[in-house]
């Protein structure tokens, strides 16, 4: 309702939403691989509304395209302008349906000058779900254009062994959910063993998110995880403060 036509406003200006950038980490607990991209709304009254929250809402009333494609444009026009390595985008499934999206993105990259080598999308187990040729072909064709497609919260959905193997992925985020309980509880630090060992059969990069104690990290380490997120390491960020953390900045 309101919160919509307020959306709807801070998207046609660009104003009041913004992105933050959490950086992915190797193992080192110094080196910063890249980052996510992570959509922040300021708005003066609606201002700390979760993100979670307003993309729902765009979702349901069709903005999330609109939204989608600033998200996008945002965060390729800032890595092209660093030497960061990559940026990770969080991608909603309406977005992937829509059978103009591969265009949408190919235009992003032309308009930005980003390389495709240098963007990473993540999307979510729900996506491979949709088992339609829609869906399949437009992930093949962003991968075949260089882009890396990350799966989200990995272990939280329903994809079975069949899925990963029918379509095509680059790399695992095992969700933060087993994660936090590492150290706690054997059976998680089974489970996250298994999804770092799976990873590692089907030849694709895992990595960890939500890490936010030692004793986690160095857990993930132990079991051959490579990558690094979480509030342990950094928050999400300022684009200056990335850039200056990750040694970017004079
Ligand atoms: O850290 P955080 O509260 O930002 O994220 C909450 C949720 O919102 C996460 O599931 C995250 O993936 C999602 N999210 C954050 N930014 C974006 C975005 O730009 N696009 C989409 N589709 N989801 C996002
Ligand atoms: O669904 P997705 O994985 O994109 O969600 C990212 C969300 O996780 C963002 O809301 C981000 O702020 C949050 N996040 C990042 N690191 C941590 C962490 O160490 N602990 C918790 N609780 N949340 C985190
Ligand atoms: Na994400
Ligand atoms: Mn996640």
């Amino acid at each position: 309702r309101q919160v919509e036509s307020e959306l709807r406003h801070a998207l046609n200006g660009g104003t009041g939403i913004k992105l933050a950038y959490q950086p992915i980490f190797a193992a080192d607990g110094s080196t910063i691989l890249g980052a996510e991209a992570l959509i922040r709304w300021g708005h003066e009254v609606h201002g700390g509304l979760p993100p979670a929250q307003f993309i729902a809402i765009a979702e349901e009333r069709g903005m999330i395209g609109q939204l989608g494609k600033w998200v996008l444009q945002e965060a390729c026009r800032f890595a092209v302008g660093t030497e960061l390595p990559w940026v990770a985008v969080n991608v909603s499934p309406l977005q992937l349906r829509d059978a103009g999206f591969a265009e949408q993105l190919a235009a992003v990259l032309a308009e930005t000058g980003l390389a495709p080598g240098r963007l990473q999308l993540e999307i979510t187990e729900g996506v491979l779900l949709d088992n339609n040729d829609t869906t399949r072909a437009a992930l093949a064709a962003l991968r075949q254009s260089g882009i890396a497609i990350v799966l989200d919260d990995f272990g939280t959905g329903y994809s079975s062994l069949n899925y990963l193997r029918r379509h095509a992925i680059d790399k695992l985020k095992i969700d933060r959910s087993f994660v936090n309980l590492l150290g706690r509880d054997e059976s998680s630090a089974a489970i996250v063993r298994a999804l770092v060992d799976l990873a590692d059969a089907l030849d694709v990069g895992v990595t960890a998110e939500g890490v936010e104690t030692e004793e986690q990290k160095a857990l993930l380490v132990a079991m051959g995880c490579r990558e690094f997120q979480g509030h342990l390491l950094s928050l999400p960020l300022e684009p200056a403060q990335l850039l200056r953390l990750a040694g970017l900045l004079p």
